[in-house]
């Protein structure tokens, strides 16, 4: 793929009005999620509410692609057609989830590093024949007394460098993920130092491995107050506080920043992303790559009732289209009760 199909893949990914479907969680993530609406997490129920999700009518409107898990790439609808060729019929890009998650990070073992980077050229290559054409890597970095260590930071970076680097190689469009956890009592102040200190690790390690930045997509947190913390920034200080941190630590050469929900509820994550895009013009577009603020609902109203998928289907447009407004700054509190 020639650096202007990377360019054009970016740009679709990020165009106004559209953002991304976080739909890859892994086989323990998604068990998760299906039992908590009392659904057995067979390979049947798996494919059959991404297929709910994948043939939401409209998806392409607020929808520019889905990530999507290695299981998932290789489904197909009820009918038999690919998930791949169901999302490029809508206008949507199929993504692919390259990491094999976080695991206890040595001699840190409170702390995490992912891993993946084994025989990842060889799969990234089946994935591009596989039809996807970005990529992504999730690195989880946590808050806590003495953490993270620099060496956690470290590790991470390095390996979320290595992963862009192999991607755009295969000419797949990489999403970079460093995630600064929300779980904890700290305050905001902490997370932004935090996010900080990340992103500067992260940026120094891409140069380093000469990973294109007009090339990638960065998947950041936000920056908020931890879950436990007593004092709740609002809004307004949520988008100021994240603007200011990327503003030091993000290089104008990026196109776009498609931010992860992190544990936010659906209406929190649709209201800060649209405070973060009143703020006057940043270099980027700044957007949603959302996974369970885009998927609770959707979860709830389905319950894994066959009579339920219309409804469930309705709940998914609902929120992508609130998202696909807060993107552009459009969005208000009172379209919550505005389901079309
Ligand atoms: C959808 O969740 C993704 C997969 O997580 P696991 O590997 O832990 O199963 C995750 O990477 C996701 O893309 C991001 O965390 C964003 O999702 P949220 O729910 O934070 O918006």
């Amino acid at each position: 793929m020639t650096a202007a199909a990377l360019a054009s893949t970016v740009r679709a990914l990020v165009a106004r009005g559209r953002g991304i479907l976080a739909a890859d969680e892994s086989s323990a993530t998604i068990q998760k999620r299906l039992s908590s609406i009392g659904v057995v997490s067979t390979e049947e129920n798996r494919r059959a509410y991404r297929e709910l999700l994948f043939t939401t009518p409209g998806i392409g409107e607020h929808i520019s692609g889905v990530i999507l898990y290695d299981e998932t790439l290789r489904q197909k609808t009820r009918a038999g057609n690919p998930f791949v060729t169901v999302l490029n019929g809508a206008g949507v890009l199929p993504g692919i989830k390259a990491d094999k998650g976080a695991k206890a990070l040595a001699l840190s073992p409170e702390e995490k590093v992912t891993e993946g980077l084994d025989g990842l050229r060889e799969r990234l290559k089946e994935y591009l024949e596989l039809g996807a054409t970005f990529t992504k890597w999730r690195a989880v970095i946590e808050i806590g007394d003495g953490l993270p260590t620099s060496c956690a930071i470290n590790v991470n970076a390095h390996a979320l460098a290595r992963f862009a680097a192999l991607s755009q190689e295969a000419g797949l469009v990489p999403i970079v993920e460093p995630e600064v956890l929300m779980d904890g009592g700290h305050d905001i102040a902490r997370c932004q130092a935090v996010t900080e200190a990340t992103l500067q690790g992260v940026f120094a390690a891409l140069f380093e491995q000469r990973v294109v930045l007009e090339h990638i997509l960065l998947k950041p947190n936000m920056v908020v107050s931890g879950s436990d913390c007593p004092t709740q920034a609002s809004p307004g200080e949520i988008a100021e506080r994240t603007i200011a941190t990327f503003r030091r630590t993000v290089p104008a050469a990026v196109p776009g920043i498609v931010f992860l929900s992190g544990g936010q509820s659906e209406e929190e994550a649709t209201r800060n992303l649209n405070a973060i895009n009143g703020i006057a013009s940043p270099p980027w577009q700044l957007s949603f790559s959302y996974g369970r603020a885009l998927q609770q609902s959707v979860l709830k109203a389905w319950s894994g009732k066959a009579d339920n998928f219309a409804a469930a289907q309705k709940a998914f447009r609902h929120r992508a289209r609130l998202n696909g407004l807060a993107r552009d700054g459009g969005y208000a509190a009172e379209l919550e009760r505005s389901a079309v």
